[in-house]
């Protein structure tokens, strides 16, 4: 299987690489935080729970996240991977996919971590709320803690990669079209 693990802060460019990486590799994209959206739309338990910490800009707690996307992989037994979009976003949910994918005997094939430095990434973001209807979006005391929360918390789990030999950086600024080409040069090394 082709697991990979599409990192890097919010605005980062992660949900615009998903939707074209899906299609050329053929893998399922998982997105965490779209999940946890299409939660708050249909007033689900999970995403009354999600809402009050994403609105802040804050992680949603480990254990409802883990269980939520493992949940999901398993709507998928025949996929020839999977995109994570989003997730792992702290080392216990890292450590909880490896032993998860381990069950499956399977394992995450590569982290591919776009690098976008910060004023880029507000600037997207607070472009993007005026289409996305995003409350976490639209105010950027809050994007800023957004990415606030991914320098202390999500960053870290990039080493828990490295250690593993599969991280890549990835230049995440330029065309779309661009960064695409950068993030298959890079997964091809894993094929
Ligand atoms: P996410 O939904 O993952 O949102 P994101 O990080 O903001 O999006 P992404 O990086 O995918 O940006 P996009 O491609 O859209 O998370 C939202 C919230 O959910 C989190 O804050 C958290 O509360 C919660 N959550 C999710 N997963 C969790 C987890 N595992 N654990 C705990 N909590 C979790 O790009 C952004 C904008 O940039 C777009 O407008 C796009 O058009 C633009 N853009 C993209 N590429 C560009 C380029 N090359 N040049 C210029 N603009 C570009």
């Amino acid at each position: 299987m082709l697991n990979v693990v599409l990192f890097g802060p919010p605005g980062a460019g992660k949900g615009t690489q998903s939707e074209i990486l899906l299609q050329r590799y053929g893998l399922v994209h998982l997105s965490t935080g779209d999940i946890f959206r299409a939660n708050i739309k249909g007033e689900t338990a999970l995403g009354q729970q999600a809402k009050a910490f994403m609105d802040k800009g804050e992680l949603v707690p480990d254990s409802l996240t883990i269980s939520m996307l493992e949940s999901e992989v398993v709507k998928h037994p025949d996929s020839k991977g999977f995109i994570f979009d989003g997730f792992p976003r702290t080392s216990a949910q890292a450590a909880a996919l490896d032993s998860f994918l381990a069950g499956k005997s399977s394992a995450i094939t590569c982290m591919l971590a776009l690098e976008v430095d910060e004023e880029e990434l507000i600037k997207r973001l607070l472009n993007r709320a005026t289409t996305s209807g995003r409350a976490d979006d639209a105010d950027e005391t809050i994007v800023r803690n957004r990415i606030a929360v991914y320098n202390r918390e999500t960053s870290p789990v990039a080493n828990y990669y490295r250690d593993q030999q599969k991280y890549r950086g990835i230049v995440g600024v330029g065309s779309v079209e661009e960064i695409t080409q950068r993030l298959c040069s890079a997964l091809d090394t894993f094929l």
